[in-house]
């Protein structure tokens, strides 16, 4: 396409309750968007980036203001300077520039939604979808005691959620996990994220979960810290998930080889767009190893992009696909909903499939800001 324009557009999404996790609560979403303009073939068409980063460097270094900044400064001239872009060398052209792996995901979301769009296919065939509807999982943040953490995973079961993910800490941890099991029993398909909030120090406390037949720990230790990973994976049976570590296809090869993790939790965001997450997902499956999309509490947009990626046939786990009422009253996108099995539907139509309603939109939106040539 040829860029006339983009818009940054910051959005401020409230949470229905705060989520809590091992490095903060989170209690509004405070959401940057990219509306990416140009043209195909003289034809006008639109797209739209949604960028994961939180308001605070705490899941990684990047931080909404920052991916605002880096965009404005830096990676929307380069794509201008270049005048046409496709998605698939937005990635090349913004290598030059290190890390902010969000802000330039988000930026090749909107360019390859445009591109789409124009070409009338969606993310799914993009992806080489095999399905048409994803197997949802929820993720539960920590509650102040045990009581609320069983009202909570009770209510999400009742909704028809397949799988349960507790964010866990030290200190609440095993016995949550216990407490879970016991009322639920041992048919629960349930497994815990710990966010980095471990050290190898910790590696019999962790194994105390052994105990418990989960389907996998996520993110124990350090994001930088393969080599531990691998120490700890054979100090526990529980199989090791990695979220935070894997920021490119070549870091989840070298973390397989390495032995740190048995099972990949992939998200766009981190690996800086959609299409280097196909990557780790096609790279994953050549390893035979399972992967699964997690979530950042993405709006509609992000979550349209996310179920049409989990539709490839390596995410053999259920994902952090949850639908729009898990986290929002009302979503920016018509809703995405669960059906009576436990699954949320892909989009179907061109690009997402799914844009932001205007009154949504209007009622959202804190500030907007057009880059040009
Ligand atoms: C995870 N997500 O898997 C993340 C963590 C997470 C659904 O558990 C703002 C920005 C708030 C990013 C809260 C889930 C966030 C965030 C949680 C990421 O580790
Ligand atoms: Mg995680």
């Amino acid at each position: 396409m040829r860029l006339s324009g983009i818009e940054l557009i910051r959005v401020a999404m409230p949470l229905r309750t705060p989520f809590r996790t091992s490095f903060g609560t989170e209690r509004d979403r405070d959401v940057l968007l990219v509306r990416a303009e140009g043209t195909v073939d003289g034809s006008t068409v639109v797209g739209w980036g949604e960028c994961v980063a939180g308001a605070e460097p705490r899941y990684s270094p990047e931080y909404v203001d920052g991916a605002e900044h880096v965009i404005t400064h830096f990676f929307a001239p380069r794509l201008f300077d270049r005048g046409d872009v496709e998605a698939e060398n937005v990635g090349a052209l913004l290598e030059v520039f290190e890390g902010h792996p969000m802000a330039k995901a988000a930026l090749e979301m909107a360019v390859l939604d445009a591109e789409l769009r124009a070409a009338g296919r969606s993310f799914a065939e993009y992806f080489g979808a095999v399905t048409d509807r994803v197997p949802a999982g929820v993720s539960v943040g920590i509650t102040d005691d045990v009581a609320e953490l069983l009202e909570q995973v009770a209510g999400y079961l009742d909704d028809g959620y397949l799988r349960i993910k507790l964010k866990i800490e030290p200190g609440l941890d095993v016995d949550r996990v216990a407490a879970v099991r016991e009322r639920f029993g041992d048919d629960l398909v349930l497994q815990v994220d710990a966010n980095a909030a471990y050290t190898l120090d910790d590696a019999d406390h962790l194994a105390e979960l052994d105990a418990f037949g989960l389907l996998l720990v996520e993110q124990p230790l350090a994001a930088g810290d393969l080599r531990h990973h691998s120490l700890l994976a054979t100090r526990m049976r529980t199989p090791i998930c990695l979220d935070e570590s894997i920021t490119s296809a070549k870091s989840a090869a070298d973390a397989i080889a390495l032995g740190a993790c048995s099972i990949v939790n992939i998200k766009a965001g981190r690996v800086g767009g959609y299409i280097e997450a196909k990557r780790v997902h096609d790279m994953c499956q050549v390893h035979g190893v399972p992967v699964w999309c997690g979530g950042m509490l993405e709006t509609g947009l992000g979550r349209a992009a996310n179920v049409s990626l989990a539709a490839m046939p390596g995410f053999t786990l259920p994902g952090d696909t949850s639908a729009s009422d898990r986290y929002w009253e009302r979503d920016l996108t018509t809703p995405f909903v669960l059906d009576p099995d436990g699954y949320v539907a892909l989009p179907s139509g061109p690009g997402l499939g799914v844009e932001p309603l205007p009154d949504m939109l209007a009622e959202t939106t804190t500030s907007a800001r057009w880059l040009h040539p």
